[in-house]
């Protein structure tokens, strides 16, 4: 396996938690390179299901390391009861190390999350509400609070006292809201700090020498491609980098280490947040979509928007995360329908468009052009191996490995794990 980084060729929400939970069996060791508690996975335990947020699903196996990297900001109060989910399920939380340089997200950072998109109005963004923006613009500012600062009882006082007092401006004056209680705020955190210490490292040495010692690694990307702060559909993006070079950063690796990229994508496209989306359907074909595949947010239990498949952001996910292959995800959601569109093409007012464009204000106005392929009238669930296939999904699955130029390795057709065909 070596070292693979898993990437949401899409919006998110692709179906990575499956594709890593597969992979994590052969990896020694798991790493969340980026983003927050806006990413939200639904894991099934013991008949139990529970949504993780920070925590790798790679936590399940009982011998694989689960890094929580230097480029994620962290909402400890989250992952603290993520923490607490686990110990009463029996899963030991021993295997999990964070990052010293990640940066903690703040009771301020949620407050002025909700209120900056209150005040952008019909411009808002659609965010997660969980303070990822501002626990980030804060990192860039040079003002974050890092793990490592957390830890440091009389340092966080003080600049948590600085921070609160700036803040409290903001708060009051900009948003007309009640300010914090500094000494609040230090208590809460110090009680964090305590709980968080045993799991704090240097998580990228320990990544080196599980490196050195040729150990496979699993970089797990959160959200997905075009919610890519630099490479995404800006300002409709999240503010941290999901793309595969952001594993890089966000773990402390060099690209050199990088063995294999694979992109996770669905057979149709979804979007929850605001922002263009050209392939949308808001028909009756959109709510089937949108009902079969249970398409709600995993943390905020936003409705998803749904649409066709579209080969332009595929082909623009292959080149920008230099990917290796494909798994599609969520094949049997479209088990039935009498025909399956795939966007090939966009037309800009007029003027044939093959590449995403990375203007948003031409992405505004993409009308998508569409391969029309007949669908097929039975279920897919059950199939295990790729000759199970009807030959309209075959065919459908031809299709996409053909507008976007690299194989498909796997196709899942469900949430169990076993509702999964692996392509030799
Ligand atoms: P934020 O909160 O600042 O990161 O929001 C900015 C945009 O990024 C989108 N975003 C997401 N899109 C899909 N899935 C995400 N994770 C959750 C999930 C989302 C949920 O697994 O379903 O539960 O709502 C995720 N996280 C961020 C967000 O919608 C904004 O468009
Ligand atoms: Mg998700």
């Amino acid at each position: 396996m070596a070292n693979v980084v898993v990437i949401g060729a899409q919006w998110g929400d692709e179906g990575k938690g499956k594709i890593t939970d597969l992979l994590s069996r052969s990896a020694n060791m798991v790493v969340r390179y980026q983003g927050g508690v806006n990413a939200g996975h639904t894991v099934v335990v013991k008949d139990q299901t529970f949504k993780l947020h920070l925590i790798p699903s790679g936590i399940l196996y009982p011998e694989t390391e689960c890094i929580i990297g230097s480029g994620t900001v962290i909402d400890p109060q989250v992952l603290i009861q993520e923490l607490d989910t686990l110990k009463d399920l029996g899963i030991s939380t021993e295997n999990l190390l964070i990052s010293e340089g990640a940066h903690v997200t703040m009771p301020y950072h949620r407050i002025i999350d909700g209120a900056a998109e209150k005040k952008r109005g019909d411009h808002k963004i659609g965010t997660t509400g969980r303070g990822i923006g501002p626990t980030y613009a804060d990192k860039s500012e040079r003002n974050g609070i890092r793990i490592l600062d957390l830890l440091d009882s009389k340092g966080l006082a003080q600049q948590l006292e600085r921070a609160i007092e700036n803040k409290n401006v903001l708060l009051e004056k900009l948003y007309e809201l009640p300010p914090l209680d500094p000494e609040q705020v230090i208590e809460e955190y110090r009680a964090y700090a305590e709980r968080l210490r045993p799991h704090v490292v240097d998580c990228s040495l320990k990544i080196y020498d599980a490196i050195q010692k040729k150990r496979n690694i699993l970089f797990e990307g959160a959200q997905g491609t075009l919610l890519d702060l630099d490479h995404g559909t800006y300002p409709y993006v999240t503010s941290s980098n999901p793309v595969a070079g952001g594993a890089c950063v966000g773990a402390g690796v060099g690209p050199t280490m990088i063995d294999r990229v694979i992109g996770v994508a669905k057979a149709y496209t979804t979007r929850v947040g605001e922002g263009p989306f050209p392939t949308e359907l808001k028909d009756e074909v959109g709510e089937i979509l949108g009902d079969r595949g249970a398409e709600f947010g995993t943390t905020t239990g936003r409705q998803r928007r749904c649409g066709w498949f579209d080969a332009v952001i595929g082909r623009y996910a292959v080149r920008i995360n230099g990917l290796d292959c494909l798994a599609i995800t969520k094949l049997d959601v479209l088990d039935g329908l009498d025909e399956i569109k795939v966007c090939v093409s966009y037309d800009i007012e007029g003027e044939a468009c093959n590449d995403f464009p990375t203007n948003a204000r031409k992405f505004a106005h993409c009308r998508p052009v569409y391969k029309t392929m007949p669908g097929w009238k039975q279920s897919t669930e059950d199939c295990r191996k790729l000759e199970d296939l009807p030959a309209e999904a075959l065919d459908y699955l031809k299709l996409l490995a053909e507008l976007m130029e690299v194989p498909i390795a796997i196709v899942s057709l469900g949430a169990a794990r076993d509702q999964t065909i692996i392509v030799e």
